[in-house]
């Protein structure tokens, strides 16, 4: 299957990237940090110019957190393929910065469900038993992004297990958190982060758990600011740039705002994106294969940007 056409299901996602990890062994390194609830490999890709020097800045990416958003999976293969390339300018000087990390797919299980079961699946696949007053059930899924440890299950997050905004029955509960945390924290020199969902076109900035913006915030918005115009140059796309409760919905337990808040002197720069569609009308979370490139390298010019601009 082609990448930048067509979306992968979870085998050929192992595939594409054992594959690519062979072809450029001196430049990408695949590996697992964990298993996820029902037992896959929660894959881990670094894409460096010198796979044996560990003293470059360390850029985070994380996609495939919510299983039904597709196209943050086929964005980050887009990304690292072309980090591995080595092709253009851009790949070149990206690399030649900073290593490339990826966790293409968060939420492998969750990812899986969303291809064989249920296409608007967004959790992952931790069975849940619960009681009350009128009986017993059992129910599906936590929200992996209202399950990090930054105000957990306060504001936007649900206590029932039923719910799509789910928090888990305590911070870190689940293993796919669990270990990327533990991946992440345990990177030497990291610089960056970003959580890449869909949809709504957007380049968030934090806080996104409180309304409170952080004493640095003119220097975080600048430099989205910036990757938001390097991202329109490429096909005219006009992602809006802001604080999730002032552009979206306040939310607690997420990713970026873990980053940002308890990994606070290195990961500075902490960013999600919401990708392509700008709204349902356009397909919401099922977007049309044709956008796929188009909205790949989007992603890709306006991460050169961060990272340039980050660099200085
Ligand atoms: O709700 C989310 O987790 C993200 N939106 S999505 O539609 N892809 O589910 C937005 C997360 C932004 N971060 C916070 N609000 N903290
Ligand atoms: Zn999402």
């Amino acid at each position: 299957k082609d990448i930048e056409s067509e979306y992968l299901t979870f085998p050929e996602i192992e595939e594409f990237l054992n594959e690519l990890a062979a072809e450029f062994p001196d430049r990408v390194e695949k590996s697992s940090i964990g298993k996820s609830v029902e037992g896959r490999d929660l894959i881990k890709i670094r894409v460096a110019s010198n796979l044996a020097d560990t003293s470059k800045p360390v850029i985070w990416i994380e996609a495939m957190t919510h299983a039904r958003e597709w196209i943050t999976g086929a964005s980050a293969l887009y990304t690292i393929r072309r980090l591995a390339r080595q092709q253009d300018r851009e790949a070149i000087d990206m690399l030649d910065q900073y290593d490339w990390y990826f966790a293409p797919v968060h939420n492998p299980d969750g990812y899986v469900y969303s291809h064989t079961t249920d296409r608007m699946w967004r959790k992952n696949r931790k069975e849940q038993n619960e009681c009350s007053w009128w009986g017993c059930y059992t129910c599906y899924g936590t929200d992996l992004n209202r399950n990090w440890d930054v105000s957990w299950a306060g504001e936007g997050t649900s206590p029932y297990c039923d719910h799509d905004t789910y928090h888990g029955v305590k911070a870190f509960s689940e293993p796919e958190t669990a270990n990327l945390r533990d991946a992440i924290m345990s990177t030497p020199n990291r610089k960056a982060f970003f959580s890449i969902h869909s949809y709504s076109e957007l380049i968030m900035i934090p806080n996104g758990y409180i309304r409170t913006k952080p004493d640095d915030y003119d220097e975080v918005k600048r430099v989205a600011d910036a990757a938001q115009k390097a991202l329109k140059a490429i096909h005219g796309k006009s992602y809006r740039v802001g604080t999730p409760p002032d552009i979206l919905y306040a939310a607690t337990g997420g990713a970026f705002d873990y980053m940002r808040t308890r990994d606070g002197p290195n990961l500075k720069w902490s960013y999600t994106y919401e990708l392509r569609p700008a709204d349902a009308e356009h397909g919401g979370f099922v977007l049309d294969t044709k956008w796929i490139l188009p909205t790949a390298e989007e992603l890709f010019a306006s991460l050169n940007s961060f990272a340039y601009e980050i660099a200085k």
